[in-house]
């Protein structure tokens, strides 16, 4: 299986993140995929590639204009604010609940900070944009992967994106580089793409995205939100709006679950997917499902995660694997590329 590595991820490192009213260094750090890496080369799993540029329509059917002329501008915009900005990172702080307008665009710099995002724990950082470009490319480069008849590709990159709308950012998440694959997917070949999203948190950004549509499929298993971030979605009453109705799939769980328990949510999203006659699968690789991972509540080993590959490979389908989640860092590479391993054991 290629894997498109970003070569820029380390550019984007965020130092704090708010938690219970304190700044805590951040927990979605660059070694993620360096660990990643690593083992991808130890088990040589395949070729490690850069990926080129493309200039592509999804980076804006996915993303608003006025969001990504944003993100590529902000760190200037936080630096010229104030010079001793450029030893901090930028937060959000205040944000349009309801009844507040979203169609102005405020003159000020944190008022558009809050107008394009939804939490204050993904700090925006001096090479952000370039980290979450490149990972754009990783995404698209994958997707030409798959047209080329490839039957996977792996998007090694961060910072994440599922957490990413059309117009924000939060989650850790900048760009939707699940949805970019998707959409690349879809504007090039197959008809019916499917995105399975199996990190920890509900793939809020993606749901939203795809959520009137009926030509990408959306299911996630996730923990439940009434307890788990990020709160706001992710319940299994969403199943799309309008031409979408039917065509998104929730499948969350309490936390404390085991691999039993999520296994058999699997082979229920898998079901859904093929119903639907997904001609191409997405898969958002989320390893926060680990028992050890620090911020999150399932119960997952590493062992698991090789089933979890052969279950995605009977599925039988041109599959492409973005990174996503996952904070438990020395065991991110055996986990991720167990994943990946019980894919190509199972499709060999
Ligand atoms: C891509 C992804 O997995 N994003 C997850 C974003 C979660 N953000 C909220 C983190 C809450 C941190 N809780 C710390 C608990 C420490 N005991
Ligand atoms: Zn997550």
């Amino acid at each position: 299986m290629i894997a498109y590595l970003n070569p820029h991820h380390a550019l984007h490192q965020g130092k704090l993140e708010m938690f219970r009213g304190a700044l805590v260094p951040c927990f979605e750090v660059p070694a993620r995929v360096d660990y990643v890496l690593q083992e991808l080369q130890r088990r040589q799993l395949g070729e490690i590639r850069s990926p080129s540029r493309f200039d592509v329509p999804a980076l804006t059917t996915i993303h608003a204009p006025r969001y990504l002329d944003f993100l590529a501008g902000a760190w200037e915009e936080w630096v010229a604010l104030d010079p001793a900005n450029a030893a901090r990172d930028a937060l959000p702080s205040v944000w349009p609940a309801r009844t507040f307008r979203t169609d102005v665009l405020p003159a000020n710099f944190s008022a558009r900070m809050g107008l394009f995002s939804y939490d204050a724990g993904s700090p925006l950082t001096a090479g952000t944009w370039n980290a979450a470009r490149v990972g754009a490319d990783c995404a698209f480069a994958a997707a030409e992967q798959l047209m080329q008849g490839a039957r996977s590709a792996f998007v090694l990159s961060r910072p994440p994106g599922h957490h990413a709308g059309a117009d924000f950012f939060g989650g850790y998440c900048f760009l939707n580089n699940a949805a970019l694959a998707a959409q690349h997917l879809r504007d090039s070949g197959p008809e019916r793409v499917a995105i399975l999203d199996i990190d920890y948190h509900h793939g809020n950004g993606t749901q939203a995205i795809f959520y009137e549509r009926s030509d990408v499929l959306f299911t996630s298993i996730h923990g439940d939100p009434h307890t788990e971030y990020p709160f706001f979605l992710g319940y299994a009453d969403e199943q799309g709006a309008g031409a979408g109705l039917g065509f998104n799939h929730n499948l969350p769980l309490p936390r404390g679950s085991d691999f039993a328990a999520w296994r058999e949510a699997l082979k229920n999203a898998l079901q859904g997917i093929a119903r639907f006659g997904a001609q191409a699968l997405v898969v958002s690789l989320g390893l926060d499902t680990f028992e050890g991972d620090p911020i999150s509540g399932f119960r997952l080993r590493s062992e698991d995660y090789l089933r979890v590959g052969e279950d995605l490979a009977a599925a039988g389908l041109p599959t492409v694997f973005v990174f996503e989640g996952g904070y438990a860092v020395a065991e991110i590479g055996v986990n991720a590329v167990n994943v990946l391993e019980g894919f190509e054991q199972q499709t060999s």
